[in-house]
């Protein structure tokens, strides 16, 4: 998608410059037609970049086997919230494993919501907690050593974090619409997407993403813009347009939107990537062609998709070995799909998050996995197939990371001051974690790792 790098990387060639040093000269960014033009970025060292369908680090090809870490940050933070010994030794765990990239949170909001973490990030709108910020800085540092990635996600369409329907309340002065206590998903998801068109939510947005985005880091003083161990900044948490009934009325805000916030995220940090956190067909009104619409803009350098079988009905929940050949192939045809559509659009797209039930549905970290460990194992197959053909997947992350978090409350919901889990506090803790103990999963997980490690350029 950078054709101009393309070209300096095919002149560098040229004149026998494969021996470079890692600081080159300058590549102009293609992205933000729309927007004054950006600084051009010095290409360093360890910068994830685009070439066509594929990620580059410095010309070798970066294919990922990744995890979601969504409290990441939290474990960073200083004690009282955080367990920085906790974050160590599942960084190693991790690396061990041959995870090397991870999906974070990196904005959160104070709202009131049942279900949501606790403490937040942003406080009130311009006001953030230093300790999570320091959260952060610690992940990035105790990343960077480990030669890990993180995509950093800056805000939710679910209310787990606030997310947008917390800056739609702050806009508009309104009440907020909480789905665990109304159980109206929809309404929820149409006042969500409210959030992309009023423009008092979108400054307090761009207030948080100057505040994360342009922040230097208080441990290594190196700014999160200059820093290579992020990969990429994504806009949000599976954004969508809307509720499935209602979204097509938000459709042109949305796309509106992707388009300016990945731009002017382009502009504070050009050396790094911008994704949205979408599902994909699933969280684009069930459309394919929406999904491509809203990441046909330059400023979008990859794609990304989601896969929940059992959240979709394909598989059971409770029962998650009943329909699990069915649900396979749907799922294996979804990813088909969104591999085939990317390589259209000429964008690399990753898999960044899919999960399964444990057997019997069971929360608890001591019940097996079997029907899961089918599930990873075929996924990662078919991964694999496509990266070996040289198709646009280009990495995965597993959700989620639960490491050595464990809940004793009796029905397994998260409260204030319990450790965290890979599961937010919306769900079950245990519903979809992979925790230290679940060996076979992650043995699934490390051979997936090594396996694309292995594939030649
Ligand atoms: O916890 C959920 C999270 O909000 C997400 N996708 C699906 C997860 C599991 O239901 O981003």
């Amino acid at each position: 998608m950078r054709p101009l790098h393309l070209l300096l990387s095919f002149a560098l060639l040229l004149a026998g410059c494969a021996s470079q040093p890692a600081v080159v000269a300058a590549a102009p960014a293609t992205h933000g037609a729309a927007h004054a033009p950006h600084a051009r970025p010095k290409m360093q060292s360890g910068f994830v970049q685009v070439e066509g369908t594929r990620f580059t680090i410095d010309g070798n090809p970066y294919r990922f086997a990744g995890a979601n870490f969504w409290y990441g940050a939290y474990l960073g933070a200083p004690d009282g919230i955080g367990d920085r010994a906790r974050l160590r030794a599942e960084l190693d765990q991790l690396k061990a494993a041959g995870i090397d990239n991870l999906r974070v949170l990196a904005m959160s909001e104070a709202s009131g919501f049942r279900r949501a973490v606790r403490p937040a990030i942003m406080t009130a709108p311009g006001t953030y907690d230093e300790r999570l910020l320091q959260g952060l800085d610690t992940l990035l540092v105790e990343m960077g050593k480990r030669d890990m990635k993180a995509v950093l996600y800056l805000n939710n369409f679910w209310q787990w974090s606030g997310g947008m329907s917390r800056y739609v309340a702050w806009a508009t002065g309104e009440p907020l619409s909480d789905p665990d206590a109304s159980g109206d998903w929809d309404g929820f998801m149409q006042n969500s997407a409210r959030f992309y068109a009023l423009p008092k939510a979108q400054a307090i947005y761009r207030d948080a993403i100057r505040t994360i985005v342009g922040r230097t880091n208080g441990i290594s003083g190196v700014a999160y813009a200059d820093d290579p161990t992020v990969m990429s900044w994504q806009l949000a948490n599976e954004p969508r347009p809307g509720s499935a009934k209602d979204g097509h009325l938000n459709l042109a805000a949305y796309d509106t939107w992707i388009d300016e916030t990945a731009g002017f995220i382009h502009g504070l940090a050009p050396k790094q990537l911008v994704s949205t956190g979408s599902e994909g067909a699933m969280g684009s009104l069930g459309d394919l062609d929406l999904f491509l619409q809203a990441h046909k803009t330059p400023n979008v350098d990859y794609l990304t998709f989601h896969l929940w079988p059992s959240n979709w009905s394909w598989i059971d929940h409770k029962d998650p070995a009943a329909r699990l050949e069915s649900g396979l192939k749907a799922s294996l045809d979804y990813i088909d799909k969104h591999i085939d559509a990317a390589g259209k659009l000429g964008k690399p797209i990753v898999l960044s998050e899919f999960g399964l039930n444990r057997d019997g549905g069971s929360y608890d970290a001591a019940s097996g996995t079997t029907a899961r460990d089918r599930f990873y194992r075929a996924i990662y197959a078919r991964l694999l197939q496509r990266m070996q053909a040289g198709d646009a997947i280009a990495g995965s992350n597993f959700w989620a990371w639960g490491g050595r978090g464990r809940t004793t409350n009796a029905d397994f919901m998260w409260k204030a001051g319990d450790p965290f889990t890979g599961d937010p506090p919306q769900e079950a803790q245990g519903l979809f974690s992979l925790f230290d103990s679940d060996a076979s999963t992650l043995g699934i997980v490390s051979g997936h790792a090594r396996a694309i490690h292995a594939l030649g350029p």
